[in-house]
């Protein structure tokens, strides 16, 4: 009998990895792919066949250890949230271009709409641009069956295969039916040296295998089943639908029959004649992609004066996430009545009560009052909400480790005092190696790690390398007697304070770390 189960989109992506007879899944949290890691984490099944499954320092260690369990012949998973694809960008483009030996697949989640990121990139232009092949599922069936079939993609093509999916799918539940799972292969490492040494003289030779290989993935994607035609009601208007944007038209569905003729966009590279010969058969068509225009802007392109409804010409937003009540006006079918019954009071983030953050900033706070000029720039955690009220005590925040490099390159401009905050898990992240660069110039900088000694904005995840903060900073050069460890508590609110006045005074890089744990570890 088949099996069922279940699954949120980032589980069943998971169970296809374990099905697919993965040899390791490397990973940094993010919202909305962390469940992806934990649920191989906590799976037996990934126990007793020992697959490898430990978190990474960031993305782009995690891309890299990837690439190195491919290299030996054994398919590998890695995932992320899309802004993990900016850091993870050097190896995942140079990956194309060495290719790869065991499947390799990247899940990237996106997060249209910016439930919890800093911003809402779309990852299918990642694809486009590294010239790899990207799968968009529709919904948690597909997330499960596209992710099987991207790794005999990857080991067919021998590059790496992007399946993006976007909060609304990695996040909620359906019904998944799974297929019988696959034998891990056998441990063989690459031989061909020239494949992975880009050295000039072999990238040239390998770039160019990659354009060949581009015309192929693209002919692939054109005749894909993925990207196919589904008829609808009343041609008076063609619709293209694509990954969780057909899930949606799906919605309005009358009988299992669509109301308009539909072109459903899953596989990329664009398969640009199917688009055309579609589009040609309508004077209207309307483009459902939860993201940024891709595929809007190549029918803008190509047919300047065709009526396109979308993103870009309206009438949907350019901005935020698609959802089935964004696109009724679209399709002729609004409905304000039942609009308003899903209103929901909005829920602004704040600390939890008793948390360690709350007495660091209490201590900033202070300082800046003291210190007008002053400036902390801080980092990406549930410190971030340091923002807002009744804190105010952070003044930026931009990307995991911007905090020590801004402080820095403010300081380098004549600020001071400049503070910089970042939790334990960021600055393991990305922060070391802004420190070193403060160290080797000897910058005026107060560095705050926020250690809580755990990656709390994500739901808790092991911080790995919490328990050497001090070695760190030290190997990376700060005096010893510029590191000071602190107990961020209301009762040691004067000596902290006391001691970050001092530090801020001393001309070079000082480090404090205020330790205590996040409540919700005990
Ligand atoms: C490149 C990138 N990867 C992942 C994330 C998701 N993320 C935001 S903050 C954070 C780490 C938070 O841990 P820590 O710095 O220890 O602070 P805490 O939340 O524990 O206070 C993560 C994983 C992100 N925003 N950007
Ligand atoms: S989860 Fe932990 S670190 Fe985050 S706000 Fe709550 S107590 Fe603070």
């Amino acid at each position: 009998m088949t099996e069922r189960k279940l699954l949120l989109g980032d589980e069943a992506v998971a169970q296809a990895a374990l099905d697919a007879g993965i040899g390791a899944a490397y990973s940094y949290p993010g919202t909305p792919s962390t469940e992806i890691m934990e649920y191989i984490m906590e799976s037996e099944e990934a126990d007793e066949r020992q697959v490898h499954r430990k978190w990474s320092s960031n993305e782009k260690t995690a891309y890299e250890a990837a690439l190195g369990h491919s290299y030996c012949g054994l398919r590998t998973m890695v995932s992320m949230k899309h802004v993990g694809l900016n850091v993870a960008a050097d190896p995942f483009v140079n990956s194309a271009i060495t290719g790869i030996d065991g499947g390799l697949v990247l899940i990237v989640a996106d997060d249209p709409s910016m439930h919890s990121s800093q911003n809402e990139q779309d990852s299918r232009f990642y694809g486009e641009f590294a010239g790899i092949p990207v799968l968009e599922p529709a919904d948690q069936q597909e997330a499960y069956d596209f992710t099987r079939n991207a790794f005999e993609i990857s080991e067919k093509f021998s590059l790496p295969v992007l399946v993006r999916i976007v909060t609304r799918i990695a996040h909620t539940r359906a019904d998944v039916k799974l297929a019988p799972p696959q034998p891990p292969a056998n441990f063989s490492p690459n031989r061909q040296h020239n494949r992975y040494t880009l050295i000039p003289l072999n990238a040239r030779k390998n770039y160019q295998l990659l354009t060949e290989k581009r015309e192929k993935i693209r002919a692939a994607a054109e005749s894909s089943r993925k990207n196919r035609r589904i008829a609808g009601r009343d041609s008076q208007l063609g619709i293209i639908a694509a990954g969780i944007g057909f899930g949606y038209l799906e919605e309005f569905a009358n009988n299992g029959e669509l109301p308009h003729p539909c072109l459903k966009i899953s596989r990329y590279p664009l398969p640009r004649q199917k688009l055309r010969d579609f589009s040609e058969r309508f004077e209207q068509l309307l483009i459902l992609e939860d993201g940024a225009p891709l595929i809007e802007q190549f029918l803008q392109d190509a047919y300047p004066r065709k009526k396109l409804l979308g993103r870009i010409q309206g009438p949907l937003s350019l901005t935020g996430e698609l959802t089935p009540e964004t696109i009724k006006p679209a399709l002729n079918l609004d409905n304000e009545e039942q609009d308003s019954q899903f209103q929901l009071p909005p829920r602004p983030p704040k600390l939890c009560p008793g948390c360690p953050h709350a007495d660091s900033f209490d201590v900033v706070k202070e300082f800046l009052e003291l210190n007008p000029k002053g400036r902390a720039f801080s980092d990406i955690g549930c410190y971030t909400l340091g923002y807002l009220a009744p804190y105010e005590a952070i003044h930026t925040c931009v990307d995991m480790g911007a905090s020590i490099t801004m402080a820095k390159g403010a300081a380098d401009a004549g600020l001071h005092p400049s503070l910089a905050l970042i939790g334990d898990s960021t600055f393991t992240h990305s922060g070391m190696t802004g420190l070193l660069d403060a160290v080797y110039e000897s910058t005026n900088i107060t560095v705050l790690i926020l250690d809580n000694r755990t990656t709390a904005m994500t739901g808790g995840q092991t911080s790995i390398g919490a328990d050497s903060l001090e070695d760190i900073c030290r190997g990376i050069g700060v005096s010893p007697e510029h590191i000071h460890l602190l107990k961020p508590l209301a009762t040691e609110k004067k000596k902290n304070l006391k001691l970050l006045v001092e530090e801020s005074n001393y001309d070079g890089v000082s480090v404090l770390i205020l330790r205590r744990a996040c409540i919700k570890l005990r």
